[in-house]
């Protein structure tokens, strides 16, 4: 994909947000065509440094104004709204916005009366009353703010942050860097190596002849709003979104040694510590070395540390001092699942429904591109109001899907569905037509705030319905927005295993769905998953990736996963499952 569409893409969205916010309306007609337009250009094949504004106008989504934003964007770096907008709203101030109940009225009403403008501002005004005095407020409201303020924990040092807002911005830290000449490596360590579903703070390591370069890039960056310091072998900055960044320029030497250290966890750094000092030496970020002599043992690559330590390499998403560094020295870390051994996507939307963006041909050669051998098109059954498709339209398009599979004559293409279980655990359709489907999974889209025994008699009814292969995020939650339903993960765990039926890993970021923990326990008591994109444009197929580490995290073992499975097994399991 083009890497300025991206660029484009994320210009548009902080114009949307910042549009938001000064008008004061979400429904803005601006704000509207800016996140219109700049989802348009993310899906975009052709790359806009080559289109005129003209050209640009001919995208579906893209509007004249927008148009010449964009040129302005890719000819100038810069759009001259977008700059305009950061002026006035400073980030501490947009910070605000986090705070769950606070809009951009409220952020308005604060600026000009009390002239509050950030979040330290707020809780001081919440604090002595001020707040609770505002017209139209009071003490209720003041309350539930500053509860809101504590629960999310955003005042604190520890706020963190879910890992959709952070791996974009490190990602495209670590491209950025790796172009400044000079410079070897570039690489994340910290827990968002580790892959937590959130991060306190972004940890790059770098090895470079001459490290002054690389820190200039740095504190120079487009998504760069504040330097909190910057000294010969150390820089750490703030982003325009308030998240922060440390940069280490380590030695080559000791690059093995550092990315151990700053991946963490602090615990798995504890155990491993302990091994070499029953060793006589002395691990740090710069090496391992002999106490007594200061020689070193080990630190150019990780694998040379973990060797010295009589242990396995340990994968950074296991590294989390839950029993791994035992693992690893017994030899006995699960075979984890890589993005190559992926065979097919089981989760796949198409503009048949209502929030899918490209049609089924986009969508089947989309996956065919990316060495995929079967795929499940499941659009939204009829039950979710807004934009499921009724029977004749499944039937329809089951065929169309038939006809695709024999003139393309590569993928296996399985017609499905993504049902909705309902409160009672019943999905749509009856069960003659849910026969005539090859696949099946299901999702809770609705009533997430139930009792954990409702919400397990639901999840256990689902998987028990013969038409069901796989349950759809199983949890439901939206990092950083809604925790979920709580179930008993036991009687989950049983019947899938009664029953063949297979957890979603969801690789979609905002997801990340079953959650590690699930993939921990479900996975060590034999429950088979399968890790699905849940795509709405052929782009997202891409997000398979986040998926794969999320396996990874939970330690998943490769054999569990079914789509990692040929494709006669693989068919074999699909029709045993259906044949309940
Ligand atoms: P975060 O940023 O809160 O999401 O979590 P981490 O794990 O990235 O933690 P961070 O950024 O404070 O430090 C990065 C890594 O550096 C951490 O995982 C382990 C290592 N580290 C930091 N401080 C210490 C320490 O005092 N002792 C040890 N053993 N390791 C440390
Ligand atoms: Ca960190
Ligand atoms: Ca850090
Ligand atoms: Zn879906």
């Amino acid at each position: 994909m083009p890497r300025m569409n991206d660029d484009v893409a994320a210009a548009l969205d902080e114009l949307a947000r910042l549009t938001k916010v000064d008008e004061q309306d979400p429904n803005s007609f601006r704000v509207r065509a800016y996140e219109k337009a700049a989802r348009a250009i993310e899906s975009l094949s052709d790359d806009v440094t080559e289109m005129s504004a003209n050209a640009l106008t001919t995208v579906d989504g893209v509007g004249k104004s927008t148009a010449a934003k964009i040129r302005q964007y890719v000819d100038d770096g810069r759009i001259d709204k977008l700059e305009a907008l950061r002026e006035q709203y400073p980030p501490g101030q947009l910070e605000l916005l986090d705070v769950p109940g606070l809009g951009p009225k409220m952020l308005a009403l604060l600026d000009e009366v009390l002239e509050v403008r950030d979040l330290a501002g707020l809780q001081a005004a919440l604090a002595d009353g001020r707040f609770a005095d505002l017209p139209g407020l009071g003490d209720k409201t003041a309350e539930n703010l500053a509860h809101a303020i504590d629960r999310m924990h955003l005042a604190s040092k520890t706020r963190r942050r879910p890992i959709h807002d952070v791996l974009p911005v490190a990602e495209r830290l670590v491209a950025d860097l790796a172009e400044v000449p000079g410079v070897e490596q570039v690489a994340f360590a910290g827990s968002l190596r580790r892959f937590r579903d959130t991060i306190g703070d972004v940890d790059l390591l770098v090895t470079t002849a001459d490290p002054a370069p690389v820190m200039a890039a740095l504190r120079d960056h487009d998504l760069v709003s504040d330097v909190v310091g910057s000294g010969d072998t150390k820089t750490s900055v703030v982003t325009r979104d308030g998240l922060s960044v440390d940069l280490r320029v380590v030695p080559a030497a000791s690059l093995g040694a550092a990315m151990v250290y700053f991946t963490g966890s602090k615990g798995h750094n504890i155990a491993l510590r302990q091994r070499a000092i029953d060793r006589g030496w002395t691990l740090s970020e710069y090496a391992l070395s002999d106490t007594e002599t200061d020689e070193v043992v080990a630190g150019a690559t990780e694998q040379d540390v973990y060797d010295a330590l009589d242990l396995a390499w340990v994968a950074p998403e296991l590294r989390e001092d839950n029993g791994e560094v035992a693992r690893a020295a017994a030899d006995d870390l699960p075979r984890l699942v890589e993005l190559d051994d992926l065979r097919g996507d089981l989760h796949d939307h198409t503009d048949w429904s209502g929030d899918g963006r490209n049609t089924m041909e986009e969508m089947v050669a989309a996956a065919a591109a990316r060495g995929l051998d079967y795929l499940a098109i499941t659009d939204h059954a009829e039950d979710l109001r807004i934009n499921g498709i009724d029977r004749d339209g499944m039937r329809r398009q089951r065929r169309e899907l038939a006809d695709l599979e024999d003139q393309r004559g590569d993928l296996r293409l399985l017609h499905g569905a993504e049902l909705n279980i309902g409160t009672d655990g019943s999905v749509d359709y009856d069960p003659d037509f849910l026969a005539e489907f090859g696949f099946g999974v299901a999702s809770v889209h609705s009533a997430f705030t139930r009792s954990v025994a409702d919400q397990t008699a639901r999840l256990v009814t689902a998987i028990r319905n013969p038409a069901v292969n796989v349950i759809g995020h199983p949890s439901g939650r939206k990092l950083g927005k809604r925790p979920g339903i709580e179930f008993d993960l036991d009687a989950v765990i049983e019947a899938c295993l009664a029953t063949g039926t297979a957890l979603e890993i969801n690789s979609n970021l905002h997801r990340l769905d079953a959650t590690a923990e699930v993939v921990r326990d479900a996975g060590r008591a034999g429950v088979l998953f399968a890790i699905s994109t849940d795509a709405h444009t052929t782009r997202e197929l891409d997000n398979a990736r986040h998926g794969v580490t999320q396996s990874r995290r939970g330690g998943l073992p490769a054999e569990q996963v079914v789509n990692t499975w040929p494709r006669a097994r693989f068919l074999d399991w699909v029709e045993q499952v259906r044949s309940g």
